[in-house]
C-alpha cells in the first residue's frame, strides 16, 4: 500500500517499484495502430507514451478510458489497463473507475465528436465535480470515424460529405466553455508541437483535480481546411506573462479564435476534490480494498424493495 492513500506510487513520487528500473516506451506498445499515415492521433500516441515513460509512470499504475471513435481506439494502441465502452459514454465510466479506486490514475480519451457531441453533457458534469480524472480530447474537428461529419467544433460553412451547403451551426468552444465552467485546469495543444504536447501532458497527469486537454489533431483524410501546416500556423503558445490563476484572463484566451489560436496552460483552479469530500473514500481505503459484506448489502437493498 503507498504511504499516501490515494495517491500511486508515481503520484507520491517514488517512482517505479525497482529502483533504478524505470518504465520504458516498449512496455507501452500495444496493437499497432490502423490509423492512416499522416494522421495526428499518430503523434498525440508517440508523445503520450515518451510522457509516461519520463514520468516513471507503470502501465499498471494506469487506466485509459475510451468510448468510440479514431481517438476511441487509442486505449487499443497502449498496454495498460484499459476500458473500451459506448459511443460518448467516456467520462462517466471514467469518474466511476476513480470513484472506485482512487488509487489508479484514470485518463478519458475522446474525440471531439464523442466528448462535446454525444458526451457534452457528460463533460459539464464532469467539470462541476472535479474528480481527479483527465480528459484528453482528440479534436480533429470532424467525426473521424465515421467519415467526416461536422462535430461541435467544426466550423460554420465548412462543407462536407453530410453537410453539402456548408455547416450552418456556430462552432462550439470547448475551452472557452471550460473556463467558463470553472474546470480546475484546462488546457490546450497540438498534435504536432510535440516537445510542447509531452510537457502539456505531463503538466494535466501532475495537476490534483479534473482536467481538460484539448490536442488539436489533423484529419488528413476529411479535414481539408484544418491541416497539419494550417495548425501550425494559427496556433500560438501562451506568452510567459500569462496567468493562467487570473479567470478573466483566462477568458479572454479563450474567446481567442480565426488567427491566432492559443495553446498552453490556459485556466487553473486548484479546487477541491470530490473524492476528498466523499466520506467512504475520503482518506481511506479505496473503495476496491475496503471489506464487501453481502449480508449488509442485502440488508440496504431490503429496505428499499
Ligand atoms: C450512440 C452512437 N451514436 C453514433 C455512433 C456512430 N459513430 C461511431 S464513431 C462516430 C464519430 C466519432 O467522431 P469523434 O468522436 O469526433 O472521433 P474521431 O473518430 O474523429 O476520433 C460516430 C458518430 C455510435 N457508434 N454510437
Ligand atoms: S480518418 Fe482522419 S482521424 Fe481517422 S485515422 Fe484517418 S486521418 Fe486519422
Amino acid at each position: 500500500m503507498p504511504d499516501d492513500p490515494g495517491k500511486s506510487k508515481s503520484e507520491t513520487g517514488k517512482g517505479p517499484e525497482i529502483e533504478g528500473k524505470g518504465p520504458a516506451i516498449e512496455d507501452y506498445r500495444g496493437q499497432n495502430p490502423a490509423w492512416c499515415p499522416g494522421c495526428g492521433n499518430l503523434q498525440i500516441l508517440r508523445v503520450f507514451k515518451m510522457a509516461m515513460v519520463e514520468m516513471g509512470i507503470e502501465p499498471h499504475e494506469l487506466l485509459l478510458v475510451s468510448g468510440i471513435g479514431q481517438a476511441g481506439k487509442f486505449p487499443h494502441y497502449t498496454r495498460c489497463n484499459t476500458f473500451n465502452g459506448l459511443h460518448g459514454r467516456t467520462l462517466p465510466v471514467a469518474q466511476a473507475i476513480r470513484m472506485a479506486n482512487h488509487d489508479m490514475r484514470v485518463i478519458a480519451v475522446a474525440g471531439d465528436g464523442d466528448c462535446y457531441g454525444e458526451g457534452g453533457n457528460h463533460f459539464l458534469a464532469a467539470m462541476r465535480r472535479n474528480l481527479n480524472v483527465k480528459l484528453f480530447v482528440h479534436d480533429n474537428q470532424v467525426y473521424g470515424l465515421t467519415k467526416g461529419q461536422a462535430s461541435p467544433t467544426t466550423d460554420e460553412g465548412m462543407v462536407t460529405g453530410t453537410q453539402p451547403f456548408g455547416v450552418l451551426s456556430a462552432p462550439m468552444n470547448p475551452v472557452a466553455l471550460a473556463v467558463a465552467m470553472d474546470c480546475s485546469l484546462v488546457v490546450r495543444g497540438f498534435s504536432g508541437n510535440q516537445e510542447e504536447l509531452k510537457e502539456l501532458m505531463k503538466t494535466v497527469l501532475e495537476h490534483k483535480g479534473f482536467a481538460l486537454l484539448d490536442i488539436f489533431q489533423n484529419c488528413v483524410t476529411y479535414n481539408e481546411i484544418n491541416t497539419f501546416q494550417w495548425y501550425k500556423e494559427h496556433c500560438d503558445p501562451v506568452g510567459e506573462d500569462h496567468d493562467p490563476t487570473d479567470r478573466e484572463a483566462a477568458f479572454r484566451l479563450a474567446l481567442k479564435a480565426g488567427d491566432r489560436i492559443p495553446t498552453g496552460v490556459i485556466y487553473r483552479h486548484d479546487r477541491p476534490l470530490m473524492e476528498d469530500l466523499i466520506p467512504v473514500i475520503a482518506g481511506a481505503e479505496p473503495l476496491v480494498r475496503q471489506p464487501f459484506s453481502q449480508e449488509d448489502v442485502a440488508g440496504e437493498l431490503a429496505r428499499f424493495y
